[in-house]
């Protein structure tokens, strides 16, 4: 087992590695910037070294400084959390020609699902069902109008470097279609330096519900069950929950075997989710695959009972995996609490947090690294925690919720808050009758 690991990461995730690793007792090193000194991660870890300026650029980013770090700490291990170096494939090579092993996948797998392409095209060999579309990579707009033309609109446009939403275009007619056309491949060019570009059948009000799976060293693959983040603003999630309230036995089953599929393709190591669109007939798709620990881990964490960040220490250290699938035991739903004006269009809100009061009682989990008098930094995300519950049915897990965000008192910063106990409260919502474009009727009273 590893000795020592050095997380290159900051906030609540940070803390929620720090925990694990010293229940399995191993030791911990913090990096931080000159942002985060005060930061819980660094007081709770067994070391913490500065890693430069507060701009994740020159820290968070910085892969020489952090290796640096690894090195004067003597850390064994690197395990990056999510975003920042997560999925960057040069950063897991480093590690590994480091003698410090990466916890996540190696980096040829991170790279067969980075390009979306090349995923689809992996996913298709497999077996696994995508959304119908072109092959490949556009070469002209005749040739979009022609394959636009044989499946019929409404079509959508996305990048092959993209993922996560950024630089879609949905086309509705043809006449749309030039435009639309270019300017994807524009802002593609722009956000990922690559303007390759691809065409999918756009499947309307869809659910967004995820598989997360795992899979060792060995070739054993299982998967955890499904998450549903159908919650979302701006392609930003802000409730998900396990299981899905749309999910039948059937279709958990046919998921979990797509999924396994998906895994399996790749010879998937460590933990990972892979994503797909559900439309309202209960027909999949597979959209894309993340290879690190994901934000929404918790709720499959509290309805299965497993600490997902101990299996994938453990994966990435050598350790078997039974090759067993989980199913949901409980009902499990998380609330991101941001340092946001849910009032204003949802714009961050930083600065000191001059009260907390995290709430507590059966059924309630807080993942959070803010205390009383914590500054929320304006370099990163806004994310002041996750606040998350655990019952044994659907209604008891929005009731604890609903007792849990009356319970949470946050003074000094605007929070999100007043949008979780409205939600909670609403119909639709408590139906479990939403899609991904549930939010866009959603007004906040
Ligand atoms: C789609 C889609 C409809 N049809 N693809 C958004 C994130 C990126 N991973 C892909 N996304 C979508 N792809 C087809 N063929 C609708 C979306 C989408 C979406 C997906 C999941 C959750 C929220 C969403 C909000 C808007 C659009």
């Amino acid at each position: 087992m590893f000795k020592k690991i050095l997380i290159a990461n900051r906030g609540e995730i940070a803390l929620r590695v720090i925990r694990t690793a010293r229940e399995m007792g191993i030791k911990t090193v913090a990096v931080y910037s000159t942002a985060d000194r005060d930061s819980l991660h660094v007081r709770f870890a067994d070391e913490a070294v500065c890693i430069g300026r507060p701009q994740s650029s020159e820290s968070y980013l910085n892969i020489p400084n952090i290796m640096a770090a690894a090195e004067i700490t003597n850390a064994d291990a690197i395990h990056p959390g999510y975003g920042f170096l997560a999925e960057n494939a040069k950063f897991a090579r480093i590690c590994n020609e480091h003698g410090v092993k990466f916890i996540g996948p190696t980096p040829e797998m991170i790279n067969s699902m980075g390009d979306k392409i090349t995923a689809k095209e992996t996913m298709i060999k497999a077996g696994v069902p995508v959304v119908p579309g072109g092959q490949g990579l556009l070469q002209s707009v005749d040739e979009a109008k022609g394959i636009a033309r044989e499946m019929g609109y409404p079509v959508i446009l996305k990048a092959t470097a993209g993922g996560g939403g950024k630089g879609m275009r949905i086309v509705w007619e043809e006449a749309e279609l030039e435009k639309a056309y270019d300017t994807a491949k524009a802002e593609a060019l722009a956000s990922f330096k690559n303007d390759g570009i691809y065409m999918e059948k756009f499947v309307e009000e869809p659910r967004h519900i995820e598989i997360q799976v795992a899979g060792d060293q060995f070739g054993n693959v299982c998967h955890l069950s499904e998450r549903d983040c159908s919650i979302q603003r701006r392609h930003q999630k802000l409730v998900e929950e396990s299981p899905s309230p749309f999910m039948t036995e059937e279709l958990r089953y046919k998921m979990g075997e797509a999924a396994k599929k998906a895994a399996a393709a790749i010879n998937y190591e460590s933990v990972g989710t892979i994503e797909f669109l559900v439309d309202k007939h209960r027909n999949f798709y597979f959209m894309e695959m993340n290879t690190r620990i994901q934000v929404e881990h918790c709720v499959t964490e509290e309805v299965i009972n497993y600490d997902l960040i101990k299996e994938q220490i453990l994966i990435a250290a050598g350790h078997r995996i039974s090759g067993k699938d989980y199913f949901p035991q409980m009902h499990s739903i998380e609330c991101r609490i941001n340092a946001e004006d849910p009032y204003n269009d949802f714009r961050p809100s930083p600065g000191k947090i001059t009260v907390v009061h995290q709430p507590g009682g059966h059924g309630v989990r807080v993942d959070s690294h803010v205390y009383a008098g914590y500054v929320i930094p304006p370099y990163y995300d806004s994310m002041i925690g996750k606040l998350i519950t655990v019952a044994q049915t659907r209604q008891e897990a929005i009731q604890t919720m609903y007792r849990a965000l009356s319970e949470y008192v946050i003074e000094g910063v605007k929070t999100t808050i007043p949008f979780h106990l409205q939600l909670m409260q609403d119909e639709r919502f408590r139906s479990g009758d939403f899609n991904t474009k549930f939010l866009e009727g959603f007004t906040l009273k």
